[in-house]
């Protein structure tokens, strides 16, 4: 890791989840229930609760990575040469069309639902905020994995921006354009490695990758990678998405949660 990026992950520390659990007003949630357990379980879904096994395998998983443990950064001379472009290519989107044909200029990602001060950021507002590089390995479900340097905000410095989350808050829900959406609870969300990235091997991230916009939740396997972020709110529950399952993978018979 260079120098310049070490510094730029200084704020690790600053953003690192205990010291948000701690610092008093920031999330508000976290402080009320005292206790952070209630926020790392898997959405409860309509027909009942997720299988035994889900449950059982993340329950292990977290129990594992409760350290606050990061996954592993690579040198940039591992970073993948051709990183595949898969699924959603350029979204079939009236507005997505007219925001990438003037370069996104006019895209503005709204952070509403239970936040303390619903807002709507630019991406140099993005920019402005703590900034985060990574150097991560993406694996895809679908059998094959990738690196790459991902550069963004945390998502935790975003939340904050937007006030911080109201006590009752549990899930954040992000909406892409083309049709995808997922759930992230607020261990995720909470991740020092978890971040929106704009930058993708010191560019822009190009157009197949998910341009201007996309997640970066790095102990989650590709799905939850999201791209062409439109939107986000922040929710108590994940009843009123899709079918209710907490993401359109799990809609569809992926699994809510699959931590690598
Ligand atoms: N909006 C959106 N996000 C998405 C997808 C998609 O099709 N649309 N595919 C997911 C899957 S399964 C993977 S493996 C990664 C692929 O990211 P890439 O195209 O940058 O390789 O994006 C994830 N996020
Ligand atoms: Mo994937």
């Amino acid at each position: 890791m260079t120098k310049a990026k070490r510094l730029e992950n200084k704020n690790d520390k600053v953003l690192s989840r205990r010291s948000v659990i701690k610092r008093a007003g920031v999330l508000g949630g976290f402080l009320l229930a005292g206790c952070d357990t209630q926020y790392y379980k898997p959405p409860v879904v309509r027909d009942g609760l997720m299988g035994v096994a889900d449950i059982m395998t993340m329950a292990s998983q977290r129990m594992l990575m409760s350290n606050d443990q990061l996954v592993q950064e690579h040198d940039s001379s591992e970073i993948t040469k051709n990183f595949p472009v898969w699924n959603q290519s350029n979204p079939e989107d009236e507005e997505y069309q007219r925001l990438r044909a003037e370069n996104y200029r006019d895209w503005r990602l709204p952070i509403t639902g239970l936040v303390n001060k619903p807002i709507s950021m630019s991406l140099r507002d993005l920019k402005k905020l703590p900034r985060r590089t990574q150097t991560t390995m993406h694996i895809c479900e679908q059998g094959w994995s990738a690196i790459a340097e991902w550069t963004g905000a945390p998502l935790l410095s975003v939340i904050q921006a937007a006030g911080g989350i109201k006590p009752n808050a549990k899930y954040i829900m992000i909406n892409a354009y083309g049709g995808w959406y997922e759930g992230y609870d607020m261990f995720d969300v909470t991740h020092p490695q978890t971040i929106l990235a704009y930058g993708m091997n010191g560019k822009d991230i190009p157009l197949g990758n998910g341009a201007p916009l996309r997640l970066r939740v790095e102990r989650h396997c590709g799905y939850k990678q999201l791209k062409f972020i439109k939107s986000i709110e922040v929710v108590s529950s994940v009843e009123n998405f899709g079918r209710g399952t907490g993401g359109l993978n799990s809609d569809y018979d992926f699994h809510w949660y699959a931590g690598a």
